[in-house]
């Protein structure tokens, strides 16, 4: 069986196959991204996601940009190595998606 490596681009393909898995991410062909927003119930909840957010990039070594304001976070990932889309964006929003499910309450 061979392995391939995580931080090697995807093909639109799989992309396409991989993306029904996540909730409600959207993928941008042209920035190579995928993305996804939520708003939270008050800031202080998403500052404390933010936190676990910030541990579950650590653990992956695979960072997102984050950009917020007040109740709202918006989040794109994408693999700078790669300059494009890998597993571990994947992998990453998989993470992202649990955490909040679980833990938190936004709309
Ligand atoms: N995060 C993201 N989003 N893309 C990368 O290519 C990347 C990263 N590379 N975090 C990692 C860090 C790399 O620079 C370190 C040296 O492993």
């Amino acid at each position: 069986m061979t392995t391939v490596p995580t931080r090697l681009a995807l093909t639109p393909t799989h992309i396409e196959q991989r993306l029904p898995r996540l909730a409600a991410w959207r993928w941008d062909a042209n920035k190579g991204c995928i993305e996804q927003s939520w708003t939270f119930d008050s800031f202080r909840n998403l500052m404390t996601c933010l936190a676990h957010i910030a541990d579950l990039a650590e653990q992956l070594d695979h960072h997102p940009h984050i950009t917020t304001c007040y109740t709202h976070l918006h989040i794109q990932l994408s693999t700078h190595d790669a300059q494009g889309l890998t597993d571990l964006d994947f992998q990453l929003a998989e993470s992202i998606d649990r955490l909040i499910e679980r833990g938190f309450t936004t709309t």
